[in-house]
């Protein structure tokens, strides 16, 4: 035998015993898993610190959060009557005049793009309130709709149950009605009555979204919230609910512009929510929801103490986030909004798509048949996963190709590669990834090759996964793909992976 040979041979057995003893079913991990926060023992080293982090999983309520994947936001009130975007608490509540006001079609429209719950603005800034609040005459129940009997909050809340979807409530804290407003337990009282009605009148409450906004009320004061305090009346009375945003369950992705983070942790050193202490902490390592690094190994050194807190990502399918008549054409194009879904869901986040209704009370007509694009575009990307198909040689690979969230392929040494191939060649374009994260998020380095024209070509490569990855590339065709995963932090649990053939977003465009 020539010595080159040799030398392949061995370098063949090598690369195939690496791959075949770290990559199988049977798990060896032992030890305790920490919900939605651990703290670090003190003088930890960055490896301990890691270890513990990687074992941070979300609790039972983020993780149903997490799998809606796509959800929708409604901002309708006094706004889309006056045309604004930030009412000023002084107009008129017998502006409000939804004169075909429908929350069915609204439930209906929703429910058939696909996404899995309605947040609805039951009170923006201005303080208007869509329920007949006993807390304020600021409300629907002073308008001529319905006779001054209707609640939108009620004929929403029916419609999500009706079409199955999940309901949430955007309750604002910054109020520019209110006369207690920065009284601060005066309007703290106030903002705690108003929570409860919601919470106690309308039965299942699945997100609670506190708004981060915070001006001046009426009089000029600013306000001091009583955070815990309004985290406490959601616990007792929804304890099942998310709270998002100011809130402790769900963090602002930070930006409004339908873009995560390619490097996207849900475990973080940014203590969530309003809390005195929390927001110390985050000071103290000057991290904002809106910083780029949330949970590297740079700010798990410097950090006491890690949280689960994953992203949301918030947009508008308009520039505003109210209905205004003059951006009936300025709806996002399909292919804006596709590109958002790959940089939201894609991206370890949840995706909340803001749709307003009109004046007439209903989703506009442009903005319904976008999302019916959306939709129909997403159902043909996703319809046929091509690694159902695949075989492998590494013992436990297939579990994650079963479309089953509850098996997964364990991965216990790093850089680890996974190859497998099908029947016969087939054209993809989109790469799709996960983790399983009721046992922590671990993977921050992973690559994705397919062997084209006798050599591996390289597809895409990032950083973390989490829920859910997506890669965007060029369309090939090949039968056989390689995964590395480069660099985790802990053993590895994929529990899924994908590749899908997404349809041309312009005619003619690959
Ligand atoms: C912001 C608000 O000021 C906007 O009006 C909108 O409601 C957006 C979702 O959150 O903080």
């Amino acid at each position: 035998m020539s010595n080159k040979i040799k030398i392949i041979l061995i370098a063949a057995i090598a690369v195939s015993s690496v791959a075949c003893t770290n990559i199988g079913t049977d798990e060896k991990e032992s030890g305790d898993y920490y919900e939605k926060s651990v703290t670090f023992p003190q003088n930890a080293s960055l490896e301990e610190k890691l270890k513990l982090t990687a074992r941070l999983v979300p609790d039972s309520q983020q993780f149903k959060w997490q799998k809606l994947e796509m959800t929708a936001f409604i901002h309708f009130s006094i706004n889309t009557f006056t045309d604004m975007e930030w009412g000023n608490g002084d107009e008129s509540p017998e502006l409000f005049y939804p004169a075909d006001f429908d929350a069915e079609q609204w439930a209906r429209i929703i429910s058939e793009a696909g996404l899995k719950m309605i947040v609805l603005t039951c009170k923006h800034h201005d303080g208007f309130c869509l329920w007949p609040t006993r807390t304020t005459n600021h409300s629907v129940k002073y308008s001529a709709w319905r006779g001054g009997k209707g609640d939108v909050v009620r004929e929403v809340k029916d419609a999500c149950d009706k079409y199955g979807l999940k309901f949430g409530i955007y309750l604002s804290p910054w109020d520019r009605n209110a006369s207690t407003y920065g009284e601060n337990e005066a309007y703290n009282n106030f903002f705690r009555q108003q929570l409860k009605e919601l919470l106690t009148w309308y039965g299942k409450i699945d997100e609670v979204w506190f708004d981060g906004a915070n001006g001046e009320g009426p009089n000029g004061k600013k306000q001091v919230y009583d955070w815990g305090s309004y985290y406490d009346l959601i616990d007792t009375n929804q304890p099942q609910a998310v709270c998002a945003i100011m809130g402790e369950d769900i963090r602002w992705v930070g930006t409004e512009t339908g873009y995560g983070r390619e490097t996207e942790w849900s475990a973080t050193a940014l203590a969530p929510g309003g809390r005195k202490s929390n927001r110390e902490n985050n000071e103290r390592l000057g991290l904002k929801a809106t910083g780029d690094d949330l949970g590297s190994r740079n700010i798990i050194q410097k950090a006491d103490k890690m949280f689960w807190y994953p992203a949301e990502v918030d947009v508008s399918i308009r520039p505003g986030w109210f209905y205004h008549s003059n951006e009936d054409d300025k709806v996002k194009s399909l292919e804006e909004l596709v590109d958002i879904y790959f940089s939201s869901v894609g991206r370890n986040a949840v995706l909340l798509l803001n749709i307003p209704p009109d004046t007439r009370g209903l989703i506009h007509e442009n903005d319904a048949l976008r999302l019916k694009e959306l939709r129909d575009y997403l159902d043909s990307t996703f319809e046929d996963n091509i690694a159902y198909r695949a075989f492998t040689k590494h013992r436990g690979a297939r579990k994650s190709m079963d479309g089953n969230y509850e098996t997964y392929m364990y991965i216990d040494e790093f850089p680890a590669q996974i190859e497998f191939s099908i029947p016969f060649p087939q054209e993809c374009n989109v790469f799709m990834i996960q983790e399983y994260i009721k046992k922590g998020q671990r993977i921050e380095e992973f690559m994705l090759e397919a062997f084209i024209n006798d050599e591996w070509l390289e597809l895409g490569t990032s950083t973390t996964v989490g829920y859910k990855k997506m890669l965007r590339f060029d369309k090939i065709s090949s039968d056989r793909f390689r995964l590395t995963i480069n660099k985790s932090r802990d053993n590895a649990m994929l529990n899924e992976i994908g590749l899908f053939l997404a349809p041309p977003l312009l005619p003619g465009n690959e």
